[in-house]
This record gives C-alpha cells, sequence and structure tokens, in this order.
C-alpha cells in the first residue's frame, strides 16, 4: 500500500471536497481518501497494482478539478 499527497485546484467550497472524495473512494485500488478543501489537498492510501496516480488524477480532472 502506498501513500500519495495531490495537490487539488478548482475546489470553491466543501461540497467539492466531498464530491472528489466519493468519487475516488469508489475506484478500485483506493484504500482511503482525505480530500483537504482549505489545504487544497488530497491524502491517498492506494494499492499500486491496482490503481495508479495518473488513473486518479485523470478522474478527478474529469470532474472539472485539476489534481496534480
Ligand atoms: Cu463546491
Amino acid at each position: 500500500m502506498k501513500k500519495l499527497e495531490l495537490a487539488i485546484e478548482g475546489m470553491h467550497c466543501g461540497a467539492c471536497a466531498t464530491g472528489i472524495q466519493m468519487l475516488v473512494s469508489q475506484l478500485d485500488g483506493v484504500q482511503s481518501i482525505f480530500v483537504d478543501y482549505k489545504g487544497k489537498k488530497a491524502t491517498i492510501e492506494l494499492d499500486q497494482d491496482k490503481v495508479t496516480k495518473e488513473h486518479i488524477t485523470k478522474s478527478i480532472e474529469e470532474l472539472g478539478y485539476k489534481a496534480f
């Protein structure tokens, strides 16, 4: 299991953070995610054999935010 921190741009309220959390937590291989709206970042625990950082950032970008 790997811990990953992502910076997220484009969130304008707490609901944005919750929406990202809900989406990413449903991805196969994601063990946990916490999105910090004020800190503009996400902390994710993932199984590297099942999901890549690229897949997660792409999913977040499809919601209309920028993740890197
Ligand atoms: Cu919002």
